[in-house]
Formats: structure tokens, C-alpha cells, sequence
């Protein structure tokens, strides 16, 4: 409809311009030719002039008029410690660009107006002139020098890199630490990459890129298993933060127009930005309240003013294909509390999609984290043991001792938690233990007796090649006669499978 009307408006003004041309003609006929050249010739000379004005004035004004929308004018000051250096370069530029632009601007104009065609006038002729030569190429390359040695300047200091020996930590807190993200652009969206609780990020290869890894993480690196992908960039303010840019398919840039940070993203060609965030999202929200363009209603949020949900973002600057608005992502700069706050609720890639796929080359052994932890509840767990009087409180299930199906031979993943318990039966010399096994009734109470015995048995052979004297040790199996919970569901059936020791005496 929009085009139907478009294409009906440019036809109409072809029609006027036809008649116009016509009637044109047709009064030059009346008048003679000359006179009317004169007319039209006069006329367009003052029309001109009533275009610079306007023009001139437009510009002015609608500068003043948007400057509270402007990046660098009006509330619109740049939150990052380096973005005010960009931002007077700028400045600089723009006054003298401007001087140069209303002056040729004016003369242009003006000298279309003063030398209208008229009857008898010649042009003068000046085909050298030495005087004028010098005054603009001197004055124009002072002026150049002073840009571009200021501009260099500025160039040096917002590219630096992170100053050398600073450590790379998740959570910096003085200017010899710094944050290291990675955000790798690629049609459509950005994917971004924290460095996890060791500070570092791991290595990646293009060639382990995956749905479930888009980076293409290693994950046979030890730095990768912490590293996460939260889907909002939030930044604690004051410390320094090193963007690590990369592009996994074509041209994007990284731009975050608020802190004066803008980057290409090339594929094959890692690029960074340092920069430090000075203002929280609540203090630039702040800058912008009173502003009477931000006092308005949000129009998605009608009951809250644009001012309180204005944001930070993100912004793919490059028209890198359809989809390119989609890169946006929000940033947020918090205060280091919040900031702490947020990583607590980050959980790593590799936790929660790689770990015990088929996908993780470390699916038969625990990671170094997880021995600990386990570890330290095992040790716990006996130690309660000993220190109670009661009988029940004795009996103690192998929650990570289990057994390929249908067999008695121990998973891989058992050796942990039963290394657990040698070593805690060598620092209890006197501890001796019945090891137990217990099965559901699916299947014969002939058949579930065997198993239990057998896989009682695996236990113990297990402690006992690991050292422990076989007169601490007994292997019992009771089948599917002693069930902890019903067996007519699932997760009861779960909880009567199980492996126990009871510590006999201690
Ligand atoms: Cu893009």
C-alpha cells in the first residue's frame, strides 16, 4: 500500500514538472526569451540564499534540539574512564569542521547569488595565485597536524593493552588485576565467555565446534571446565576489562556505544579492547532523570519513565547480514557486591551440558574439584558415624560405589569414594566393617541373593587389594531381604539397590 502511494505521489510530480516545463515555454513565447531568463535567473539566485539560511539554521538547530540524545552532548557522557578522550577529540574535530563547513558553506552559496548570469558579465580569469596557495595549504595542514598528532595521542592511550605482569582474575580488585571476557560474534548473536574461578580462560579450536560448544572449547583443558556463557555482559565498575574479540563467520564489531568501546570482529584475527566502566547502570540512570526526554513512559514498561529502564547494550556495528539486530545484548555494571552476587548464579558450560555426555573426554574420571568435595563429605560422614551411639547410625551407604548392569564389577567412578574409605580405615586402625549388599526384588530372590553377595564380595576384594588386612573386613549379601523403601516405585527400587558398611567396632 505504502509503495502503491509512493509510486502514485512520483508520478503526480512528473506531471507537475511536465506542466511546469510547458507553461514555461509558453510564457517565454509571450515575453520573449530573454527576459524570462532573467526573471528565473533572479529567482533562483534568491531562492539560494532562503536555502543556505534555512540549511544553516536546520543544522543548528537540530543539533541543539537532539543533543540530549547524542553520545558525547547532553546527559549522554561517556561511562568508561577512556571515553572522555574520544570524546574531545571529537569536539576538536567538530569545531574546526564545522568553521569549515559554515564558512564554504556560506561562500558557496553566496557566490551562486553574486555571480547569477547576467547580461555583458565575464568571469575573471585567475589561473595562479601564490598568495592563496599558501593560505590554504598551510592553514589546513596546521590544523591536520594538531588533529592528528592529539589523535594519535588518544589512539595510544584508549588502545593500550593490559599492563604487563597484571593477573587475570574473575572478580579484579585493584588495578593490578584485571577481568578477561570473550565475545565471539557470529550470525546472529554474541556469545560471551567468562574466565570462571581460576581467572583464565581456556583454549579453544574451531574444529571441536559444536552445538553444544559453540566456542569450541577443549575441555581436555583443565582452565575450560570452569569457564561460563551467561547471556548478559555484567561488569563490575572500576576495574579494568579486557575484551578478547573474536568472529566464528564473518565481519562483526563490537560496540558498546555508551563506553566509547568499538572493535572489529574478523574472523581468524582475535582483536581486543581494554576499558574500565565508571558508571553503574543505576548511575547513568541517574544522570539521565531529570533530562525531559527520559522523563517520558517507556513505551514497552508504560508504568516506568525511560530513564528507569535504560539500559547499556551491546551492538553488532557491522551490517553483518538479516539477522544483525539480533546481536543486541544487554550489559550491566554493577557494584562489586552485586557483581560477586551475580557470579555465585553462574554455573559453568562444561557442569551443566558437557559433563558425563558423550561429549566429555573426562567422563570416567572425576575432576580435581569433585574428588574434594566428595572427599570431605565421606570424611564427614564417618566421623558422625564414630562419634554416635547408635547402632542405626552405623550403617553407612556407598552413595558413588555402583556397578555395571546386571554384573558385580565397580565402575571406574567407584575407586573414589572407596579410596575414601581406605584411607579412612587407615587412619581408624581399630575399624573393622561388614560390607553389605542389597538389591530390589525385580528378578528371582535366587538370582538377587548371588548378586549381592558377589558384588559385596567386589567391595571387599577392592579393600583388600588396596591394603586393608582381610581380619578387619566381612562381605555379606541379603539379597532383596532387607528393602530401606517400597519397591513398587521407581526411586524406591533406586534406594533399595545399594552397597553399605557397617562399622562393627571402631
Ligand atoms: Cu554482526
Amino acid at each position: 500500500m505504502t509503495a502503491l502511494l509512493v509510486i502514485l505521489c512520483l508520478i503526480l510530480i512528473a506531471i507537475v514538472a511536465v506542466q511546469i516545463g510547458k507553461v514555461t515555454e509558453l510564457a517565454s513565447k509571450i515575453r520573449g526569451e530573454e527576459e524570462v531568463e532573467k526573471i528565473t535567473n533572479n529567482r533562483q539566485a534568491n531562492l539560494s540564499m532562503i536555502f543556505m539560511v534555512l540549511f544553516l539554521v536546520g543544522c543548528v538547530w537540530s543539533a541543539a534540539h537532539y543533543r540530549n540524545y547524542m553520545l558525547g552532548f547532553g546527559p549522554h557522557e561517556a561511562a568508561s574512564a577512556h571515553g572522555g578522550v574520544l570524546d574531545y577529540m571529537f569536539d576538536i574535530t567538530l569545531f574546526f569542521t564545522a568553521i569549515v563547513f559554515f564558512i564554504t558553506q556560506i561562500l558557496l552559496f553566496y557566490f551562486a547569488y553574486k555571480y547569477k548570469a547576467e547580461k555583458g558579465r565575464k568571469a575573471l580569469y585567475m589561473p595562479h595565485d601564490n598568495k592563496l596557495e599558501v593560505v590554504w595549504t598551510v592553514i589546513p595542514a596546521v590544523v591536520m597536524t594538531f588533529l592528528v598528532v592529539g589523535g594519535l595521542d588518544a589512539w595510544n592511550e584508549v588502545m593500550a593493552d593490559i599492563p604487563e605482569g597484571a593477573k587475570s582474575v574473575l572478580s579484579p580488585t585493584s588495578e593490578d588485576e584485571y577481568l578477561e571476557v570473550e565475545a565471539m560474534g557470529y550470525q546472529f548473536a554474541w556469545n560471551l565467555r567468562y574466565p570462571g574461578e581460576d581467572g583464565l580462560l581456556g583454549t579453544r579450536d574451531f574444529r571441536k565446534i559444536t552445538g553444544n560448544n559453540v566456542v569450541g572449547q577443549d575441555w581436555t583443558d583443565e582452565k575450560n571446565i570452569d569457564d561460563f556463557h551467561p547471556n548478559e555482559l555484567v561488569l563490575p565498575v572500576n576495574q579494568n576489562i579486557r575484551i578478547r574479540i573474536l568472529a566464528r563467520d564473518v565481519l562483526h564489531n563490537f560496540d558498546l556505544p555508551h563506553f566509547r568501546v568499538k572493535m572489529d570482529a574478523v574472523p581468524g584475527m582475535p582483536t581486543y579492547f581494554v576499558f574500565k566502566p565508571i558508571l553503574t547502570t543505576e548511575q547513568y540512570r541517574q544522570q539521565l532523570k531529570g533530562v525531559p526526554e527520559y522523563e517520558v513512559p517507556d513505551p514497552n514498561q508504560p508504568d516506568k519513565k525511560l530513564w528507569e529502564t535504560f539500559n547499556y547494550e551491546l551492538a553488532c556495528a557491522e551490517l553483518c547480514g538479516k539477522g544483525h539486530f539480533s546481536m543486541r545484548r544487554l550489559v550491566k555494571i554493577v557494584t562489586q557486591e552485586e557483581y560477586e552476587a551475580w557470579l555465585k548464579e553462574q554455573q559453568s558450560l562444561y557442569m551443566s551440558s558437557i559433563r558425563g555426555t558423550d561429549d566429555d573426554p573426562r567422563k570416567d574420571e572425576l575432576l580435581g574439584i569433585e574428588i574434594k568435595q566428595r572427599k570431605e563429605d565421606f570424611n564427614t560422614k564417618v566421623e558422625t558415624a564414630l562419634a554416635s551411639d547408635t547402632i542405626a547410625d552405623k550403617v553407612l551407604r556407598f552413595d558413588y560405589v555402583t556397578f555395571e548392569t546386571g554384573s558385580a564389577n565397580l565402575t571406574k567412578l567407584s575407586h573414589y569414594e572407596l579410596d575414601n574409605l581406605v584411607e579412612a580405615l587407615n587412619k581408624y586402625p581399630s575399624m573393622t566393617l561388614e560390607v553389605a549388599g542389597h538389591t530390589d526384588n525385580t528378578g528371582t530372590p535366587e538370582a538377587n541373593q548371588l548378586l549381592s553377595e558377589s558384588r559385596a564380595q567386589a567391595v571387599y576384594n577392592y579393600l583388600v587389594q588396596n591394603g586393608i588386612d582381610v581380619e578387619r573386613l566381612t562381605a555379606v549379601g541379603y539379597g532383596q531381604t532387607k528393602p530401606v523403601d517400597s519397591n513398587d516405585t521407581e526411586a524406591g527400587r533406586e534406594k533399595n539397590r545399594r552397597t553399605e558398611f557397617k562399622i562393627l567396632t571402631q
